[in-house]
Protein backbone atom coordinates (compact mmCIF):
# COMPACT_ATOMS: atom_id res chain seq x y z
CA UNK A 1 0.00 0.00 0.00
CA UNK A 2 1.38 3.62 -0.88
CA UNK A 3 -0.14 7.09 0.15
CA UNK A 4 1.17 9.29 -2.39
CA UNK A 5 1.22 12.80 -0.42
CA UNK A 6 2.67 16.18 0.41
CA UNK A 7 3.71 17.93 3.60
CA UNK A 8 1.14 20.50 3.24
CA UNK A 9 -2.04 19.30 1.90
CA UNK A 10 -5.02 19.47 4.48
CA UNK A 11 -6.91 16.92 2.43
CA UNK A 12 -3.90 14.53 2.73
CA UNK A 13 -3.81 15.37 6.54
CA UNK A 14 -7.42 14.05 7.03
CA UNK A 15 -6.94 10.53 5.14
CA UNK A 16 -3.29 9.96 6.86
CA UNK A 17 -4.80 11.18 10.42
CA UNK A 18 -7.61 8.25 9.77
CA UNK A 19 -5.75 5.85 8.66
CA UNK A 20 -3.64 5.87 11.17
CA UNK A 21 -6.19 5.89 13.92
CA UNK A 22 -7.69 2.83 11.56
CA UNK A 23 -3.89 1.03 12.30
CA UNK A 24 -2.29 1.87 9.18
CA UNK A 25 0.41 3.87 10.34
CA UNK A 26 2.63 3.77 6.67
CA UNK A 27 4.73 6.33 5.67
CA UNK A 28 4.03 8.95 2.83
CA UNK A 29 5.59 8.50 -0.11
CA UNK A 30 6.03 12.15 -1.01
CA UNK A 31 5.16 13.88 -4.49
CA UNK A 32 4.89 17.24 -6.06
CA UNK A 33 1.37 17.25 -7.42
CA UNK A 34 2.19 19.77 -9.10
CA UNK A 35 5.26 18.31 -11.35
CA UNK A 36 3.06 15.52 -12.89
CA UNK A 37 4.72 12.70 -10.82
CA UNK A 38 4.38 9.65 -13.12
CA UNK A 39 3.49 7.54 -10.28
CA UNK A 40 0.73 10.25 -9.20
CA UNK A 41 -0.65 10.33 -12.80
CA UNK A 42 -0.81 6.85 -13.37
CA UNK A 43 -2.90 5.91 -10.26
CA UNK A 44 -5.06 9.52 -10.20
CA UNK A 45 -6.26 10.96 -13.75
CA UNK A 46 -6.55 14.26 -11.63
CA UNK A 47 -3.13 14.28 -9.87
CA UNK A 48 -3.99 15.32 -6.81
CA UNK A 49 -2.60 14.06 -3.06
CA UNK A 50 -4.03 12.65 -1.59
CA UNK A 51 -4.17 8.94 -3.92
CA UNK A 52 -4.05 5.94 -1.66
CA UNK A 53 -2.87 3.38 -3.56
CA UNK A 54 -4.12 -0.12 -2.28
CA UNK A 55 -1.73 -3.84 -2.29
CA UNK A 56 -3.62 -4.69 -5.23
CA UNK A 57 -3.15 -1.85 -7.23
CA UNK A 58 -6.36 -0.03 -6.79
CA UNK A 59 -5.74 3.63 -6.74
CA UNK A 60 -8.29 5.68 -4.00
CA UNK A 61 -8.54 9.23 -4.64
CA UNK A 62 -10.79 12.10 -2.49
CA UNK A 63 -9.87 12.09 0.93
CA UNK A 64 -13.47 11.56 1.77
CA UNK A 65 -13.73 8.31 -0.13
CA UNK A 66 -10.28 7.24 1.66
CA UNK A 67 -12.36 7.72 5.28
CA UNK A 68 -15.18 6.03 3.67
CA UNK A 69 -13.19 3.07 2.61
CA UNK A 70 -11.59 3.49 6.17
CA UNK A 71 -14.61 2.83 7.92
CA UNK A 72 -15.65 -0.13 5.47
CA UNK A 73 -12.85 -2.09 5.91
CA UNK A 74 -11.90 -1.23 9.45
CA UNK A 75 -15.39 -0.74 10.96
CA UNK A 76 -16.37 -0.75 14.53
CA UNK A 77 -16.51 -2.08 16.97
CA UNK A 78 -12.98 -3.67 16.03
CA UNK A 79 -11.58 -0.26 15.32
CA UNK A 80 -12.84 3.05 16.37
CA UNK A 81 -15.24 4.68 14.02
CA UNK A 82 -14.32 8.42 13.29
CA UNK A 83 -18.18 9.15 11.96
CA UNK A 84 -19.72 7.93 15.29
CA UNK A 85 -22.56 5.61 16.36
CA UNK A 86 -26.37 6.61 15.88
CA UNK A 87 -27.49 9.93 16.51
CA UNK A 88 -24.44 11.75 16.82
CA UNK A 89 -22.95 10.53 13.40
CA UNK A 90 -25.34 13.90 12.33
CA UNK A 91 -23.63 16.31 14.37
CA UNK A 92 -20.16 15.12 13.80
CA UNK A 93 -20.61 15.05 9.76
CA UNK A 94 -22.07 18.28 10.08
CA UNK A 95 -19.16 19.62 12.13
CA UNK A 96 -17.06 18.07 9.33
CA UNK A 97 -18.82 19.73 6.29
CA UNK A 98 -18.58 23.41 7.57
CA UNK A 99 -14.74 22.80 8.41
CA UNK A 100 -14.08 20.78 4.74
CA UNK A 101 -15.98 23.67 2.90
CA UNK A 102 -13.74 26.56 4.46
CA UNK A 103 -10.44 23.68 3.87
CA UNK A 104 -11.82 24.08 0.06
CA UNK A 105 -11.87 27.75 0.06
CA UNK A 106 -9.20 27.38 1.56
CA UNK A 107 -6.75 25.55 -0.82
CA UNK A 108 -8.80 27.21 -3.82
CA UNK A 109 -7.01 30.11 -3.03
CA UNK A 110 -3.83 29.08 -2.94
CA UNK A 111 -4.01 27.33 -6.00
CA UNK A 112 -5.39 30.03 -7.89
CA UNK A 113 -2.77 32.13 -6.65
CA UNK A 114 -0.74 29.93 -8.84
CA UNK A 115 -2.03 30.72 -12.20
CA UNK A 116 -2.86 34.70 -10.91
CA UNK A 117 -0.97 37.03 -8.71
CA UNK A 118 -2.22 37.22 -4.93
CA UNK A 119 -4.67 40.44 -5.36
CA UNK A 120 -5.64 39.42 -8.95
CA UNK A 121 -7.70 36.24 -7.18
CA UNK A 122 -7.90 37.10 -3.78
CA UNK A 123 -9.40 40.49 -4.15
CA UNK A 124 -11.84 39.19 -6.91
CA UNK A 125 -15.54 38.65 -6.08
CA UNK A 126 -15.23 34.89 -6.45
CA UNK A 127 -11.53 35.34 -4.30
CA UNK A 128 -14.18 37.30 -1.56
CA UNK A 129 -16.23 34.46 -1.71
CA UNK A 130 -13.92 32.42 -0.97
CA UNK A 131 -12.15 34.63 2.24
CA UNK A 132 -15.94 34.74 3.80
CA UNK A 133 -16.61 30.41 3.32
CA UNK A 134 -12.89 30.50 5.18
CA UNK A 135 -14.21 33.13 8.23
CA UNK A 136 -17.57 32.14 8.19
CA UNK A 137 -16.74 28.28 8.53
CA UNK A 138 -14.25 29.35 11.19
CA UNK A 139 -16.29 31.22 13.22
CA UNK A 140 -19.14 28.84 12.78
CA UNK A 141 -17.00 26.19 13.97
CA UNK A 142 -15.84 28.28 16.91
CA UNK A 143 -19.23 28.92 17.95
CA UNK A 144 -19.67 24.74 17.76
CA UNK A 145 -16.28 23.87 19.26
CA UNK A 146 -17.71 23.16 22.88
CA UNK A 147 -19.40 20.35 21.27
CA UNK A 148 -16.15 18.22 19.27
CA UNK A 149 -14.83 16.35 21.15
CA UNK A 150 -11.52 16.26 23.16
CA UNK A 151 -9.69 12.96 23.96
CA UNK A 152 -10.44 8.87 23.34
CA UNK A 153 -10.74 8.46 19.39
CA UNK A 154 -11.13 11.55 17.95
CA UNK A 155 -14.07 11.99 15.41
CA UNK A 156 -13.89 13.34 12.02
CA UNK A 157 -14.86 16.54 13.44
CA UNK A 158 -12.31 16.71 15.41
CA UNK A 159 -9.77 15.75 12.38
CA UNK A 160 -10.97 18.53 9.91
CA UNK A 161 -11.55 21.36 12.57
CA UNK A 162 -7.74 20.78 13.93
CA UNK A 163 -6.65 20.50 10.15
CA UNK A 164 -8.56 23.67 8.79
CA UNK A 165 -7.06 25.72 12.25
CA UNK A 166 -3.40 24.56 11.85
CA UNK A 167 -3.93 24.49 7.81
CA UNK A 168 -4.97 28.64 8.16
CA UNK A 169 -2.59 29.22 10.37
CA UNK A 170 0.41 27.46 8.01
CA UNK A 171 -0.96 29.63 5.31
CA UNK A 172 -3.01 32.68 6.32
CA UNK A 173 -1.82 33.35 9.68
CA UNK A 174 -0.64 36.86 8.68
CA UNK A 175 -3.68 38.06 7.58
CA UNK A 176 -5.65 40.80 9.24
CA UNK A 177 -9.09 38.88 8.12
CA UNK A 178 -8.27 35.82 9.61
CA UNK A 179 -10.31 35.30 12.91
CA UNK A 180 -9.26 34.80 15.86
CA UNK A 181 -10.85 31.59 16.97
CA UNK A 182 -9.56 30.90 20.85
CA UNK A 183 -11.91 27.28 20.95
CA UNK A 184 -10.33 26.45 17.90
CA UNK A 185 -6.75 26.98 19.17
CA UNK A 186 -7.59 25.25 22.43
CA UNK A 187 -9.08 22.13 20.30
CA UNK A 188 -5.97 21.73 18.40
CA UNK A 189 -3.55 22.30 21.07
CA UNK A 190 -4.91 19.29 22.71
CA UNK A 191 -5.38 17.09 20.05
CA UNK A 192 -2.30 17.75 18.39
CA UNK A 193 -0.20 16.01 21.28
CA UNK A 194 -1.98 13.25 20.12
CA UNK A 195 0.50 11.08 17.37
CA UNK A 196 -1.90 10.60 14.67
CA UNK A 197 -2.00 14.53 14.57
CA UNK A 198 1.15 15.51 15.71
CA UNK A 199 3.13 12.93 12.80
CA UNK A 200 0.99 14.76 10.26
CA UNK A 201 1.17 18.69 10.79
CA UNK A 202 1.57 20.62 7.63
CA UNK A 203 4.64 22.43 6.86
CA UNK A 204 6.50 23.84 4.32
CA UNK A 205 9.19 21.69 2.56
CA UNK A 206 12.54 23.15 2.50
N1 LIG B 1 -11.23 16.87 -3.34
C1 LIG B 1 -9.86 16.39 -3.20
C2 LIG B 1 -8.93 17.60 -3.17
C3 LIG B 1 -7.47 17.19 -3.28
C4 LIG B 1 -6.61 18.39 -3.60
O1 LIG B 1 -7.11 19.46 -4.04
N2 LIG B 1 -5.30 18.23 -3.43
C5 LIG B 1 -4.38 19.30 -3.79
C6 LIG B 1 -3.38 19.57 -2.66
S1 LIG B 1 -4.23 20.36 -1.32
C7 LIG B 1 -3.62 18.91 -5.03
O2 LIG B 1 -3.09 17.82 -5.12
N3 LIG B 1 -3.58 19.82 -6.03
C8 LIG B 1 -2.92 19.60 -7.29
C9 LIG B 1 -3.78 20.07 -8.43
O3 LIG B 1 -4.85 20.66 -8.16
O4 LIG B 1 -3.40 19.87 -9.57
C10 LIG B 1 -9.77 15.54 -1.93
O5 LIG B 1 -10.67 15.62 -1.09
O6 LIG B 1 -8.82 14.75 -1.78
Amino acid sequence: MQLLANTTSPFVRIARTVMIEKGLDIEPTLVDPWADDARLRSANTAARVPTLVLGDGTPLTEAMLIVQWLETTRPAPDWPSVVGLGAAAAGILSRTGIAVSAIEASTITIITRKVTAPVLFDETPVGLRRRRSMVEGMQRLEAQAGDIAIGGTPMLDAIAAVTLYDYQQLRFGDQPWLPVTPRLKALADAWNMRPSFAKTRPYIAA
